[in-house]
């Protein structure tokens, strides 16, 4: 509410959008879902999947659900273009951005559609810590070992917020796009670095998952 001026400029454009949907599905409500899947970056285990809800009556479209196996703490949260895995998270295109702006917080003016903040992954259940020592030689005067440590990240984010530029019908719906958690928190475009104004500089693309129409019953 820090902007109520960008606010109904977004509301106004999902109103025009709203004439159109409401013959689509007259009474009825618009439900999508995503399940995510890992990104090809190493060791991610990312998955959980995410609820979509539009009220058609107020143009916000809610989002609920759980992201698993994140490290704790922020991670970018953003819907990308494409609902394009074929090459992992990587191919699902940058953030869906039809009113060509820069990126930035879910409650600025300027930010792009796709732009959802930060989720929090918390410590919950295990972070195990495995060491493999190898010992390339037998001979015991040389010890030598290499110590190589992989920790299991399983932190969860409980998601739940709700946004005006992500509709499930109209010209800028989000069906069939990408949902893409990051490895990073996403510094909302005010982090300095030549990427905030594109990515928040959010980092690798460790989970990802394609937004569908659910059953509305
Ligand atoms: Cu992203
Ligand atoms: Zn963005």
């Amino acid at each position: 509410m820090r902007r109520p001026i960008g606010l109904l400029s977004a509301l106004s454009v999902l109103k025009k959008g709203s004439a159109g949907k409401a013959k689509m599905s007259a009474g009825g409500s618009l439900k999508g879902v995503v399940r995510i899947a890992s990104g090809d970056s190493g060791n991610s285990v990312v998955g959980g999947s995410l609820n979509f809800f539009e009220d058609q009556s107020t143009g916000f479209t809610h989002v609920s659900g759980k992201i698993t196996g994140l490290s704790p703490g922020l991670h970018g949260l953003h819907i990308h273009s494409f609902g394009d895995t074929t090459n992992g998270c990587n191919s699902t295109g940058p953030h869906f951005n039809p009113f060509k702006k820069l990126h930035g917080a879910p409650d600025d003016v300027e930010r792009h559609a796709g732009d959802l903040g930060n989720v929090t992954a918390d410590e919950h259940g295990l972070r195990a810590t495995f060491s493999l020592i190898f010992y390339p030689s037998c001979n015991v005067e040389s010890l030598d070992y290499i110590l190589t440590s992989i920790c299991l990240s399983t932190g969860v984010a409980n998601v739940s917020l709700k946004d005006l530029q992500i509709p499930l019908s109209g010209p800028n719906s989000i069906l069939g796009r990408a949902l893409v958690v990051h490895a990073d928190p996403d510094d909302l475009g005010r982090g300095g670095h030549e990427l905030s104004k594109s990515t928040g500089n959010a980092g690798a693309r460790i989970g990802c998952g394609i937004i569908g129409l659910q059953s509305a019953a």
